[in-house]
């Protein structure tokens, strides 16, 4: 049974088949970030610090000056539906920053997951909802407020119909609302700052961004939360002693 449960979470971690990015910082060089999802979407990395005491393994550490992470603009990165998951913990909490950006200045399927002090603020643009910014956006203050030096898992998922957003892999609210992401964003993929402008730097630390093209349920939320709790190294040691003790389990049972 123990070896099922490994299994279970190795797959929501990193090999699920609606996994688009999963960015968990283990390497960096030449200025960039592995993709682990296999899918080439490489961060470039802009002067953010290379950290071992992430919140699983190695993290980015961000100024709040001018670091942050970008990735190319990829049709995989514009799903009809969904999920985006992360870990961050913020140094400062008195301006806006941005945790996770895909946006093309204010086109239809744009994102914004940011920080309004405090507050985690989910911006989403697309052929309906009220006008601003001469496009049709919807920016749901969602009530959910961080803490200052400590890690919060966030999530959220577009299902087509409803914006759900997700703390420490528990559902926290939903938003009903007819946008989001589609084909036409074409701009780049940012985390901890914004995308279209050089703005909206995040101070602190970032660690094991995904990306997934289908609105995940509250269980497989769960899973990733779960699954980030014990550190990368430990995890593989359990899976590891996992699989030794089914394989001789096995072997016993067929002498
Ligand atoms: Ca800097
Ligand atoms: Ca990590």
């Amino acid at each position: 049974m123990k070896i099922f449960i490994f299994l279970i979470f190795l797959s929501l971690c990193v090999s699920a088949d609606s996994m688009v990015a999963y960015w968990d910082f283990s390497d960096y060089g030449n200025s960039l970030t592995s993709d682990q999802s296999g899918n080439g979407h490489h961060a470039s990395v802009y002067g953010a610090t290379h950290v071992s005491d992430g919140y699983s393994g190695n993290a980015f550490l961000l100024d709040g000056i001018d670091d942050g992470l970008i990735v190319d603009n990829h049709p995989n990165l514009n799903p009809s539906y969904m999920s985006a998951s992360m870990w961050f913990k913020p140094y400062d909490l008195s301006t806006v920053t941005a945790l996770m950006v895909h946006r093309s200045d204010f086109l239809v399927g744009s994102f914004f997951l940011y920080l309004d002090r405090d507050q985690i603020v989910l911006d989403t643009f697309g052929s309906d909802g009220f006008n601003e910014s001469g496009s049709y956006r919807s920016r749901w203050y969602t009530g959910y407020r961080a803490s200052l030096n400590q890690w919060t898992h966030v999530a959220f998922t577009y299902d087509g119909t409803a914006r759900t957003l997700y703390i420490n892999g528990s559902y926290y609210d939903q938003n009903l609302e007819d946008l989001g992401p589609n084909a036409s964003t074409t701009q780049f993929l940012s985390i901890g700052r914004d995308s279209a402008v050089d703005r909206y730097f995040f101070n602190g630390m970032i660690d094991e961004v995904s990306f997934w093209n289908t609105a995940l349920n509250q269980q497989e939320i769960a899973g990733l939360y779960a699954c980030n709790i014990v550190p990368e190294p430990v995890f593989l040691w359990m899976f590891v002693t996992g699989i030794l003790f089914f394989l001789l389990r096995n072997i016993r049972k067929s002498r």
